[in-house]
């Protein structure tokens, strides 16, 4: 219940933060996917807490449609400024994520509409994580949506891909440009048999179903050559950048 109060507070305050994640190219993909972009809760005491532990309380106390709003907002804002400097390269994507809760929110593709046309961001440049789970679940919604964003010009990426029950019979059905293979099965794949072969099999199904892969979790030089082996198209992790402040210039 604490949670709900400080949430709620954050929201008013201006107390939650963005950050970025670069995403680079493997295997001379063409660029395209640029950062995804973070949110972090400022405490008073100015420390960070990660989306892990404060996202399923917020969902929970149906805050998320109030946040993924907030989201956009400071992304546009940002990306607008970044656009209007010319530091973004004109094939560049930024990935927002976005809450199982939004899917079914029919007033939320206004708001991105009107984003938009506020706007010279293009279209095309924006692409919408939804986790395979939260598309799973409201499938008829994550359907609608994904059409339409797409009649947007928007892309939409499958995140946390290879964690939900029946994640391959999906892909047919959800109409995505990009898979985002779990960091859970990244991370480790090193050292599990298991966790490599699944990474490969998303890799292999996301190309026959005609979508680029990303690779979440990449946390060493070591994990990024095993990927560029396999094939994934694009990396993001510690190992390639550590999120920061969206203000920061990306150094890569
Ligand atoms: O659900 P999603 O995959 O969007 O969540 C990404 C979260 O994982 C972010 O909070 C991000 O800071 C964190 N993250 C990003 N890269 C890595 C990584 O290489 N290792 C770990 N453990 N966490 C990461
Ligand atoms: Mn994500």
């Amino acid at each position: 219940m604490e949670w709900v109060s400080q949430l709620t507070r954050a929201l008013q305050d201006n107390l939650f933060v963005l950050h970025k994640q670069c995403i680079i190219a493997l295997n001379g993909a063409a660029s395209g996917p640029s950062c995804e972009f973070l949110v972090r809760l400022k405490e008073r005491n100015g420390k960070l807490i990660l989306p892990g532990a404060f996202i399923p309380a917020a969902e929970r106390y149906n805050l998320m449609p109030k946040l993924d709003r907030w989201v956009l907002t400071q992304v546009f804002a940002h990306l607008a400024q970044q656009f209007a400097a010319h530091r973004a390269k004109a094939d560049s994507i930024y990935f927002i994520n976005l809450s199982g809760a939004t899917l079914g929110d029919e007033t939320y593709l206004q708001f991105v509409r009107d984003a938009l046309s506020r706007t010279d961001i293009p279209p095309q440049a924006i692409c919408f994580e939804v986790t395979e789970t939260a598309a799973i679940a409201n499938l008829s919604n994550a359907l609608s949506f994904i059409r339409n964003v797409k009649s947007l010009g928007c892309k939409v990426a499958l995140d946390d891909f290879g964690t939900g029950l029946s994640s391959f019979s999906y892909l047919k059905t959800l109409a995505a440009d990009y898979i985002k293979i779990d960091g859970g099965f990244v991370r480790d794949m090193l050292h599990d048999p298991m966790d490599a072969a699944i990474v490969e099999a998303i890799n292999n199904i996301g190309h026959v179903a005609g979508l680029k892969t990303i690779a979440e979790f990449v946390e060493n030089a070591a994990i990024q050559a095993r990927l560029t082996e396999i094939g994934v198209d694009y990396a993001q992790g510690y190992g390639i950048h550590r999120p920061e402040l969206i203000d920061t210039e990306c150094v890569i």
